[in-house]
């Protein structure tokens, strides 16, 4: 027999490669090295790179980092020393290094749910306190793009194979965060976005196009209005004028969009942020509000402005509010009704939201979740309630353009990236119309949605 047919017969057999050219063969899609580095998110704050290599791939990931955190997010492990005003990340460093390089070694990059239940195992607690969800993130990342390498695969098209999503790939309709407020910015305005939504486009470069052209459009009021220093951008690209009131900032985004020529084609999309707005059963906006009186507030403001979504328009266990809300209101005006902090992409929250009716579509964001398997499980719950799902950035977010990726894998609707504005950003936006020019069969999302 030929020596190498037998040398495989035993290794088939024995699982145990006898020869040097087979061993780096069997070897080939196993971790071999997991490495971390504290780098800068784009608030200037630390963050961590995670990079992972088998003998032959490389995967590489960034956590990105929230201002308005949910009560029920997965927590980030942080120093808590000097440097960097205790918002150093050199333990999670230290962690992926030493006990995670060592417990991960051997494993396949393509056994995601075997990595993803390993960190878990390895934190132990229900939020991902003790080796922090930080650290666990990078992780399940990187490895889903070192498994993507070993697959010869773009990341999309591989997630899309373990999402198990057969649908022709589309690109998803961008929600661009225009004008900022709450705790993303130095301004008075209590609501925490204004984003522009362009259902209207027929494609994700002509959704860029519109949104850029509108910015810009916007940013020539804003200058007009209230001079050149109120041009400056928030946390996520969007400008922060001088303005308190969330009708002041409907005003400037609905002239935006009528002067750039795109009436009905870009509709608006509020992030309220509530639970930042919450104390003892009282919506604080500049106002004081109960549930009932602010449910009727937002009736007037989709009433007057081409509203289509509304994210976390009450705290995250206002559960009456939120079911109120979806059988009144929401059913009545046909508006997407988004959770964010209510449902912080778990799957138990999700499954809790759609159980109660208190929403009709989820944010997807890894961080808040920790695993990309969990984070993958909450995006199916969403989908098998025929709810939509809505990717999103971080305020404080990196280069990396992991979540363009995956809003095309999962067959997302729609993301959240902020304003064409900022590298970190645009970054997000650039990968999606990469993505667009090279899939063979193109398809945008702007006719699918609801609204
Ligand atoms: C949100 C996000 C992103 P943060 O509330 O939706 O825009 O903000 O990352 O600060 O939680
Ligand atoms: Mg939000």
């Amino acid at each position: 027999m030929d020596k190498y047919l037998s040398e495989t017969i035993t290794l088939i057999k024995t699982n145990l490669p006898t020869h040097s050219y087979l061993r780096e063969v069997v070897f080939l899609d196993k971790i071999h090295e997991i490495k971390a580095y504290q780098v800068l998110d784009s608030r200037g704050n630390p963050t961590i790179k995670v990079v992972i290599k088998t003998k032959k791939h490389i995967g590489y990931a960034f956590v990105p980092s929230g201002a308005s955190t949910g009560l029920y997010e997965a927590v980030e492990l942080r120093d808590n020393k000097k440097a960097y005003n205790g918002k150093g990340v050199e333990k999670t460093v230290d962690i992926i290094n030493k006990k995670i390089n060592k417990q991960l070694k051997g494993i396949k990059v393509t056994e995601q749910e075997e990595v993803d239940l390993e960190l878990k195992r390895l934190d132990a607690t229900e939020n991902k306190s003790k080796i922090g969800a930080n650290t666990i993130l990078g992780v399940s990342l990187a490895v889903s793009r070192a498994a993507a390498q070993a697959k010869d695969k773009e990341l999309y098209e591989y997630l899309a194979e373990l999402f198990k999503n057969k649908k022709k790939l589309m690109l998803p309709i961008p929600q661009a965060n225009v004008l900022n407020g709450g705790e993303h910015a130095g301004n008075y305005l209590k609501f925490q976005e204004f984003l522009l939504i362009p259902t209207g486009a027929k494609s994700f470069a002509e959704a860029m196009r519109m949104v850029g052209e509108t910015y810009h459009v916007l940013k020539k009021i804003i200058d007009d209005k209230f001079g050149i220093n109120a041009t400056n951008v928030g946390d996520e690209g969007g400008f922060a004028p001088p303005i308190r009131t969330p009708e002041e900032a409907l005003e400037l985004v609905s002239e935006a969009i009528t002067k750039a020529g795109y009436k009905r084609k870009i509709r608006i999309g509020m992030d309220v942020a509530a639970s930042s707005l919450y104390n003892e059963n009282e919506y604080d906006i500049g106002v004081s509000f109960s549930a009932k009186g602010l449910t009727s507030y937002y009736d007037r403001l989709f009433s007057k402005y081409d509203i289509k979504s509304i994210e976390d328009p009450f705290e995250q266990d206002d559960n009456e509010a939120w079911q109120e809300f979806m059988n009144t209101v929401a059913k009545k005006r046909r508006v997407q009704v988004v959770g964010d902090d209510l449902t912080v992409s778990n799957p138990h929250r999700v499954r809790r939201a759609i159980n109660n009716n208190l929403c009709n579509a989820i944010i997807l964001k890894p961080n808040q979740i920790g695993t990309l398997t969990e984070t993958l499980k909450a995006a199916e719950m969403a989908f098998d309630a025929g709810w939509e799902v809505i990717v999103s950035h971080r305020s404080g977010d990196t280069e990396d353009t992991y979540i363009s990726d995956l809003a095309v894998g999962i067959g997302a609707s729609q993301i959240k990236l902020g304003a064409p504005c900022r590298g970190e950003r645009t970054s997000k936006y650039n990968r999606l119309i990469e993505i667009e020019a090279n899939l063979k069969k193109k398809g945008y999302a702007g006719k699918k949605v609801k609204f």
